[in-house]
């Protein structure tokens, strides 16, 4: 663009911008909040690519193309207000304009919430895959349930995490539309019954309760392309504000029961990630979104292809993310069935080519599984069909398969009176995808091996990406500019353009102002620091960061306690001079869970131990940061040195805050986990630090014993020494860690934390000694950049596309 044309844009833009703070808030501007500055602005942006929106749609209308729905229970997406700027290409003018009117626009963002519509890593994939689809300009869509209260705020009271309700709709949201004429109604409870019509048996679903779902739809931007595709979040009403009759009757209770019973539906989302809660309400909320989206979209073909279901599966695909939205095969049955008059058999071939299916975890304890009387007192309909469709599979293999009845029973969706989610949807969907090269051989091998054997054409393998849009690009802005000016702009929309980093390894001012970038990110974070925990890091120390879930299988309690060590250590050698280290930590434990709420007690406790210890002469600081989520996940990555991926080998399945953290330059310590063993092939030996037992090592001793936690404790007394620490008042009378104490040494260590404690200590001495080299570390942290190519979802998108839904 020529400078005058900027001129002009941006003088455009000013008068629009002022016009619309006028209208959204009746001031001008000099009157006006920073809350009508970011309204007016989310509208100008919202209005521009809301033109785009309806354009994308008639286009797909125009050249058909096969679409994919994808269900999901969680939508992770962060902020949008700058993701839609940068998309829409107009962040030059936005922020020149801002500083021509006196605003400043970090703050005008920093209004906008976060909306909290996911756990961690499984809703935030979700996210990145919608917007890297749209970014390659293709048809895919997103439905989800519309929470009116996303994942709890967290606060960290006396070293305690303290949950508030997230009230994320407070100031409304400008970038949803309601579509109210677009609503569902979705049936539970009731009973069946069965008469013919025209000769055919068929049921009808009786004295149900009606709920209304509503639809919000939310654009979904691509980069610098005019591709806008929707996520749909759908919304629990009642069918009527008020039930009249009873109101009449003055009985005013009963009047409101039936509203908030149906809103409730959509009031919150469950806090728990790698963990199955039973709860009926959560079953609620998985056939709500899954009846709604599916009536929605088949209505839609149906208007689109003269009422014919024919082709439904050469041009619609359905992808259930993990088996939340599982219910879509049985739900897609009763349609076809029930509504459209189609066969079993014939319903049954749409159903099964049309669907797809991701695992996300091997964890037992998250597997999803449905008690029957459940079932079927909330889904009478559906739970007739499950069986049905149980049946027919287990008459198919004994004709087929030459199992035994021992064999068929253990492939069984419905077994001891629970329904087997995992099972429902394999024996559903044409396609079974783990997220990781080690994660989908787990699956093969062992969580799914007896299904493997039947369908081994059904078993893929897509490891997982992250947008660099959101992750480099937008929160990264210094690192984009240097990469930009040394090697253009085609990494933008392919990201192994990258590797030309590697020309500029020897270039003395690339190395400066690579090196120069990092500690500035370093202390933007360290003020974010002490604004919010009033603690003073050292910007030049090494940032060790671990952020995400607390759970005990990610071993947080593996690096506090190497950090307790380390402390002990240094004490015990005052003079000792070691490069000064920062660890930080973020990340919220489910509310429920007591042994994770008790390694961010550990952790606080250590921080507060090793911060005011003057003897350690701030050579090591230790920060939990409160209530991580999307945005400060955007200021943590660019300013890590050390990415923690610490897991138990065989217990993450992927893992993509390593991929983020990777993308900046962050040098990731890790176990031979998830996708850290495709970042230490893609980075090679040297630019990477693994450490602990591999998976098969863990899966050994996991079937055949053999591994005593005591023993290693009583051969270590770097670790006897730690383990006394956690319960003899060390962190002052009040605070005692009995039951870390016990689950490690009673309960023998289930997360192999001792074990592994060795080798993950002396691969913290090994990065102790490679940070003192500035050039090797400059050199491992670039490769890291240069190499993250693979770890864009684009390329997982695109791997999706060619071999599972079958779209290139
Ligand atoms: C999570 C895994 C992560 C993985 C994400 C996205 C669940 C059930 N699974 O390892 O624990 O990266 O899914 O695939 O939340």
């Amino acid at each position: 663009m020529k400078p005058s044309q900027r001129l002009e844009e941006i003088a455009a833009f000013k008068s629009a911008y002022t016009k619309k703070i006028e209208e959204v808030s009746g001031e001008y501007l000099s009157e006006s909040s920073v809350l009508d500055q970011y309204q007016a602005l989310a509208e100008i942006v919202m209005d521009k690519t809301a033109s785009q929106w309806a354009k994308t749609r008639s286009q797909y209308d125009e050249i058909p193309h096969k679409r994919v729905y994808l269900f999901s229970i969680e939508f992770l997406i962060g902020r949008l207000l700058k993701a839609y700027v940068n998309s829409l290409d107009m962040e030059y003018t936005v922020k020149t304009a801002m500083a021509e009117l006196g605003l400043d626009y970090e703050t005008i963002l920093s209004q906008e919430t976060d909306p909290g519509l996911g756990n961690g890593g499984l809703g935030r994939l979700m996210a990145c895959f919608l917007e890297s689809s749209a970014t390659l300009g293709f048809p895919f869509h997103g439905n989800g349930i519309h929470y009116k209260h996303g994942l709890f705020e967290q606060k960290i009271i006396n070293g305690e995490q303290v949950e508030v309700a997230d009230n994320w709709l407070r100031h409304g949201y400008p970038f949803e539309i309601r579509k109210p004429n677009e609503s569902v109604v979705v049936k539970f409870y009731g009973n069946l019954h069965s008469e013919k019509v025209n000769g055919v048996l068929t049921f009808v679903h009786e004295n149900y309760e009606p709920i209304l779902a509503v639809p919000y739809d939310i654009p979904i931007k691509g980069y610098h392309n005019n591709t806008v595709n929707s996520l749909r979040l759908w919304s629990a009403e009642p069918i009527e504000e008020f039930d009249l009759p009873s109101f009449n009757e003055g009985q005013f209770l009963d009047a409101v029961r039936h509203k908030s019973e149906a809103e409730a539906i959509t009031q919150i989302l469950y806090p728990n990630d790698n963990k199955f809660d039973g709860k009926q309400l959560r079953l609620k909320q998985e056939y709500f979104f899954v009846c709604a989206g599916l009536k929605r979209m088949i209505t839609r073909f149906k208007r689109y292809n003269n009422n014919c279901l024919d082709d439904f599966a050469e041009k619609i695909c359905i992808h259930i993310n993990d088996t939340h939205p599982a219910l879509c095969g049985p739900e897609m049955m009763r349609i076809f069935m029930d509504e459209e008059g189609l066969s079993w058999d014939d319903a049954w071939k749409i159903t099964v080519n049309s669907l797809t299916f991701t695992n996300h975890t091997v964890l037992p304890e998250a597997l999803e599984k449905w008690p029957v009387d459940m079932m079927k007192f909330l889904l009478p309909r559906i739970y007739m069909i499950i069986e049905e469709i149980n049946r027919q599979f287990q008459e198919d293999l004994r004709i087929k398969s030459g199992l035994n009845e021992l064999q068929i029973s253990s492939l069984s969706i419905i077994q001891d009176g629970q329904i087997n989610m995992a099972n429902l949807a394999i024996i559903c969907c044409h396609s079974v995808n783990g997220v990781a090269a080690l994660h989908s051989k787990i699956l093969k091998e062992e969580t799914f091996n007896g299904y493997y054997k039947l369908f081994p054409e059904r078993f893929h393998s897509v490891t997982n990406g992250v947008t660099p849009r959101r992750f480099l690009i937008n929160s990264n802005t210094g690192l984009r500019d240097l990469i930009t000016e040394s090697i253009g702009t085609d990494w933008i929309n392919n990201l192994y353009a990258l590797e030309n980093l590697m020309n500029f390894k020897n270039d003395a001012s690339f190395v400066e102002r690579f090196n120069h970038i990092k500690l500035e990110n370093k202390i933007h974070l360290s003020n974010h620091i002490k604004m919010h925990n009033h603690i003073d890091v050292n910007p030049e120390s090494i940032f060790d960061i671990q952020v995400k879930r607390i759970h005990e299988y990610k071993r947080q309690l593996l690096n506090a306690l190497q950090i307790l060590h380390l402390y002990n250590h240094l004490k015990a050698n005052p003079y000792l001079e070691i490069v000064p280290r920062t660890f930080i930590f973020a990340g919220k434990a489910a509310p429920g869970y007591y042994f994770a709420k008790e390694v961010i007690k550990l952790i606080n406790a250590i921080a507060n131990l090793v911060n005011h210890d003057k003897a350690i002469r701030d050579q090591i600081k230790v920060v939990f940061l409160a209530n991580f989520n999307v945005s400060l996940g955007e200021i943590i990555y660019p300013a890590a040195n050390i990415s923690e991926q610490i897991s138990t080998a065989g217990k993450e399945a992927s893992g993509t805050g390593n991929m983020k953290f990777m993308m900046n330059g962050a040098v990731t310590l890790g176990t031979m986990d998830g996708a850290n063993i495709e970042i230490h092939e893609a980075v090679g030996d040297d630019n990477i630090i693994t450490f602990g037992l591999s998976a098969d090592e863990v899966s050994h001793y996991q079937k055949n014993g053999g591994y005593s936690s005591v023993q290693i404790y009583e051969n270590d007394e770097r670790i006897q020494k730690i383990m006394h620490q956690l319960i003899d008042g060390t962190f002052g009378h009040l605070a005692s860690f009995q039951s870390i104490y016990d689950s490690l040494l009673l309960y023998n260590d289930t997360y192999f934390v001792l074990k592994d404690f060795d080798s993950y200590a002396n691969a913290q001495d090994q990065i102790n000694k490679l940070y003192q080299d500035k050039n090797k570390w400059f050199e491992m942290s670039l490769c890291n950049v240069a190499y993250s190519g693979l770890f864009s979802s684009d390329r997982a998108i695109l791997e999706y596309q060619k071999n599972i839904w079958k779209t290139l």
